[in-house]
């Protein structure tokens, strides 16, 4: 009886296990909008991308800053026209051999980092080329009416023209927000939208990071995680900056499905500004641990020259993607800082 028993439990241990490792590969069909058939299989891989392989450049994306078409109104109030145009029916390679369905802001997974100074009026035209009915939701102060969440815009060429006066101060997500929710954020439709102080930040090399995970085999689980989208990519090409120069990033979480993410520094320790709203840091440390849509600002400057990692410590999600390196360089005389807010 008991070797019956040790037979069973033996059998069902060995009967469980390759069903539960299979399931990581097991490939998914996937049909798009357009009749497209693709297949994923899910699997994370650790692939030494370069900008060619790539249908999103990370690299490009870092330091792009939409300030929009600037005019001036009577009252010389600046105003700043964009225009975004939602789709819902692009098919990405996220990762060797794996497609992924992208629900993109004018192509691109974040969309734009679209920005302006405090007091400036925003004027976004939006078009919906999606099939699927979708809106902007900007984080800020904005009139009822301009808040992107009982207005859906239809798609196959839909519009609204969202209008509003720039703030508060601080980096803020925007983002579809149209039912399911989950689902149209975890496709992409997310960017990261700028606020300016009127009085400018300190001359710095700025660079955005979105925090943002794929589920590629649709399980609501997400198969690997990333800093702008390409897991690993910061990694293969590390980001150069220089020693004592500031350094000031705008970071925004957008990971659906697990409930934290966290960004660590190596040999450092960055000043943290939560939502970046108020001009005293309210953190000097090298962990924040940020929920959905969370977000705010880092300045660091490195003392030392070198190879320093930053990842999430919360290690899986490091493990599948989201880990890259600052290649921090001499600086040589005479650096010019860049400046930014024009
Ligand atoms: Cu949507």
């Amino acid at each position: 009886m008991i070797l019956a028993i040790t037979i069973l439990i033996g059998i069902s241990v060995i009967m469980i296990f390759p069903i539960g490792s299979q399931a990581q590969t097991e490939e998914n069909i996937f049909v798009t909008h357009s009749g497209a058939v693709v297949k994923t299989t899910g699997e994370v891989l650790d692939p030494l991308y370069t900008s060619a392989t790539v249908e999103f450049d990370p690299m490009e994306y870092l330091r792009d800053f939409n300030y929009g078409r600037i005019s001036q109104l009577e009252d010389g109030t600046v105003l700043r026209e964009y225009t975004i145009i939602a789709n819902d029916d692009e098919i990405m390679e996220v990762s060797p051999g794996i497609f992924y369905n992208v629900w993109t802001f004018n192509g691109t997974v974040p969309g734009p980092t679209i920005r302006a100074t405090e007091g400036d009026i925003v004027r976004v035209k939006f078009i919906n080329n999606g099939e699927k009915e979708h809106t902007i939701h900007f984080h800020g102060i904005h009139p009822a009416g301009m808040d992107g969440v009982f207005e859906p815009v239809g798609g196959n060429g839909g519009q609204f023209v969202y209008e509003f006066e720039a703030g508060p101060v601080g980096v803020h997500p925007y983002h579809c927000h149209v039912m399911p929710l989950e689902e149209h954020i975890v496709h992409g439709l997310y960017g990261v939208f700028i606020v300016d102080p009127k009085e400018e930040r300190p001359p710095a090399d700025e660079m955005v990071m979105v925090l943002n995970g794929l589920d590629t085999d649709f399980d609501t689980e997400n198969n690997f995680y990333a800093a702008n989208t390409i897991p690993f990519y910061y990694q293969h090409h590390p980001i150069q900056i220089n020693t004592n120069e500031l350094i000031r990033i705008y970071v925004v979480n957008m990971v659906e499905f697990d409930p934290i993410n966290n960004f660590h520094l190596h040999g450092n320790l960055y000043k943290y500004y939560p939502t970046g709203t108020d001009i005293v840091p309210s953190f000097y440390t090298d962990m924040i641990t940020l929920s959905q849509t969370e977000r705010g600002i880092m300045e660091f400057e490195y003392q030392y020259p070198g190879k320093y990692l930053f990842h999430a410590h919360k290690v899986e999600f490091s493990e599948k993607g989201w880990v890259g390196i600052f290649m921090v360089n001499e600086n040589k005389e005479g650096t010019e800082d860049v400046k930014y807010g024009s």
